[in-house]
């Protein structure tokens, strides 16, 4: 009978545009000892919310977020999509992402999963199984592994990039969580681990942030070096060396998922209009962008990047990257946009942009087209910066960077 519903289940996700779902038991979580190894390594850097004691309590099984679960429905829901023409190449635009082009995944996916919940409860009902089924949507939102629930469902292996792989569709999806007070049968795990010899993500990652399997099969990231954390969840300056191996990455990195031969054979375009790329995130020229960064306040930004993942950035942040990007373009063309920079009322983005100007005049030398200029911003905010850490950044990048 349960069997029966979870396939009207299935049917009912797919109708609702969810790529798959699969159903896991809410037993405690096997991988929490290697969660919490993982946070003694220091791979979390600065993302303290994943370290909290609460929360790490929370990851040991669904029933720590909720204890009437019976049953977890594990969905995934596709957001991939084709670069815009020229980019990555051209360096003198910036790639966002392909998860965060669209409306932000939390609001769309959630959505979706209470739709699914009350599909549930009215068919439950009709068939005689429950009188009402009541549940609990995560997506993102709570201290829960959510990939080990979908490999526990059945729906892909982890991959040696951390991504979670399905057999048929590769791994651009989001991952959503509904907890269920009501028994399902579940789908049989998924136990294979298809990356075989397979290097291609390890090999292609720009800063080294992939370390392989450990011992137990566990695939492993500093997260400290993935330019998904350096552009999206470290609020102060990205360490120095790490700086010219972002390239033009303005907010997060696809480049361990691309390369992946599973993605390449599978991914297909999504089928979710939310997730469409929202105008100016589809490939930005990094001048434009950068003009409009720095035309804006902090709520200007606000509204500007309302209902869009890039949002969580904030203005510093994402103004940081482009000058990052900008010096790593290096031409001449830059130097009047990080000039302006280099006055922004954020020091984050002043010091980035001192080590931009810094990287452009080692490449151009100072009688070189752009290099005077770039020097002269550079010497001319010297006399007038008073925060130390600008202060040194203008320093190094008066040495040529
Ligand atoms: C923190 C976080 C990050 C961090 C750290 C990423 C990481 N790999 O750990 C940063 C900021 C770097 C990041 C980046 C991205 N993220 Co993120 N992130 C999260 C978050 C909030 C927590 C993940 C976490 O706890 N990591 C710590 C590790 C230790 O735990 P884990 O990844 O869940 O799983 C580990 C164990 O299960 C273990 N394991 C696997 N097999 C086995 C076997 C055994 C025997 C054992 C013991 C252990 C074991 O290995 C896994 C990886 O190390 C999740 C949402 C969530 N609540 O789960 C989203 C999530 C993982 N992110 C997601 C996405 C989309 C991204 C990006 C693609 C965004 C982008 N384009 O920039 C990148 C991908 C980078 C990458 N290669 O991972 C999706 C992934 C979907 C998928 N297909 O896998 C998630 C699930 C969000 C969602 N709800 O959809 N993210
Ligand atoms: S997302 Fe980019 S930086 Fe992070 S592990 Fe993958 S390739 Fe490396
Ligand atoms: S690129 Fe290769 S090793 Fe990396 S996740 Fe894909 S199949 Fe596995």
């Amino acid at each position: 009978m349960g069997g029966e519903l979870v396939t009207a289940l299935r049917k009912e996700a797919r109708r609702l545009g969810l790529s798959a779902v699969g159903v896991a038991s809410p037993a405690p979580s096997e991988h929490l000892g290697f969660y919490t190894a993982w946070l003694g390594w220091g791979f979390h850097g600065e993302m303290h919310y994943l370290a909290r004691p609460d929360a790490v309590r929370r990851r040991g099984g669904p029933a720590e977020s909720w204890p009437d679960v019976q049953s977890v429905v594990v969905a995934l829901h596709e957001y991939a999509q084709p670069d815009p023409p020229g980019v990555p190449e051209d360096p003198s635009r910036g790639v966002v992402a392909r998860y965060a082009r669209g409306e932000d995944y939390h609001d769309v996916l959630k959505a979706r999963l209470l739709d699914l919940l009350e599909w549930l409860g009215r068919e439950a009902r009709t068939r005689g199984l429950a009188d009402r089924v009541q549940g609990r949507v995560y997506v993102d939102t709570a201290p829960i592994l959510e990939r080990e629930l979908a490999r526990r469902a059945g729906l892909g292996w982890f991959g040696k990039n951390t991504m979670l792989i399905h057999p048929r569709r590769g791994s651009f999806f989001f991952v959503g969580i509904l907890l269920v007070d009501l028994p399902l049968p579940p789908d049989p795990p998924f136990t294979a681990d298809r990356c075989g010899s397979c290097t291609a993500c390890l090999e292609a990652c720009p800063t080294g942030a992939l370390l392989g399997r450990d011992r137990t099969g566990a695939p492993m990231m500093d997260a400290r070096l993935c330019i998904s954390y350096l552009t999206i969840e470290l609020k102060g300056p990205i360490p120095l060396h790490l700086r010219p191996q972002i390239g033009n990455r303005i907010f997060g990195c696809d480049i361990c998922q691309e390369v992946c031969p599973w993605n390449r054979k599978f991914a297909s375009d999504a089928e979710e209009p939310a997730y469409r790329a929202s105008p100016g995130l589809d490939g930005p020229s990094l001048l434009s962008l950068a003009e409009e960064l720095l035309g804006m306040d902090d709520e200007a930004f606000g509204e500007r990047f309302s209902g869009s993942p890039v949002k969580r950035a904030r203005r510093g942040g994402l103004l940081r990257n482009v000058v990052v990007a900008l010096g790593n373009w290096g031409s001449r063309q830059a130097v009047p946009i990080l000039a302006r920079a280099l006055e922004d009322l954020e020091p984050l983005v002043r010091g980035h942009a001192a080590w931009a100007l810094g990287r452009i005049l080692g490449r151009l030398g100072v009688p070189g087209d752009g290099g005077f200029e770039a020097a002269e911003a550079l010497l001319n905010r010297r006399t007038v910066e008073e925060n130390p850490w600008v202060r040194e950044e203008l320093e190094r990048a008066l040495l040529g960077g």
